[in-house]
């Protein structure tokens, strides 16, 4: 075990005393509220994505009264309403959920494209994460392996990435050492 001063460690066995300031976000929710927005194409996985991320909230101390879900067309609409809603203040996070699946559509990239960028700019305009929980897969059965299958639910990745990174956020701002929500 390092010793440790205060906040300060030390590496095991140094007797050199390191400045820096490490902050970690910590993956409890309580007291937390969420917003979920959901595609509903390819609602078949969407669904189970949305359920992996429910159970992963309330797994980690956030209640069912702080979350909000909210319904749109597809993962191209994923941006707007993450934005709107992680600007409005009610939020410590919201959670982008959306399949797109190549096979199915000529627009595959566009969409991508879109929902990616989308998310991304959504989060850093508004100061507040906004998590991309979006698969993007070649096949329907990759993209159900990814909501439950053998390689585990982003979904519920997604919620613990939204908790731990409003928490980092929480402890920055509580020291006047970041900025927002803007
Ligand atoms: N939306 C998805 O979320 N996944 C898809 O695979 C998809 N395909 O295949 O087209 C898709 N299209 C709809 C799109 O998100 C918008 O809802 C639509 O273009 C209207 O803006």
């Amino acid at each position: 075990m390092a010793p440790r001063f205060g906040s300060l460690s030390l590496p095991a066995g140094s007797s050199v005393c390191r400045l820096e300031a490490t902050y970690q976000g910590k993956v409890i929710g309580t007291g937390m509220k969420f917003g979920i927005v959901v595609g509903r194409f390819n609602d078949l996985v969407t669904k189970l994505l949305l359920e992996g991320a429910l159970e992963d909230f309330e797994r980690h101390g956030v209640s069912a009264e702080d979350v909000d879900v909210v319904w749109v067309p597809g993962s191209f609409e994923l941006p707007v309403v993450a934005k709107t809603m992680a600007k409005s203040g009610a939020y410590d996070a919201v959670v982008a959920i959306g399949v797109v699946v190549r096979g199915a559509t000529a627009h595959y990239d566009a969409v991508v494209n879109g929902a990616t960028s989308g998310v991304l700019g959504a989060s850093t305009d508004s100061g507040v994460p906004v998590i991309f929980g979006v698969l993007t897969c070649d096949t329907m059965e990759q993209a159900l392996d990814r909501a439950g299958g053998k390689v585990g639910n982003k979904g519920g990745e997604a919620a613990s990435t939204a908790i731990e990174t409003a928490s980092v956020l929480r402890q920055l701002r509580a020291e006047g050492k970041a900025a927002g929500p803007f």
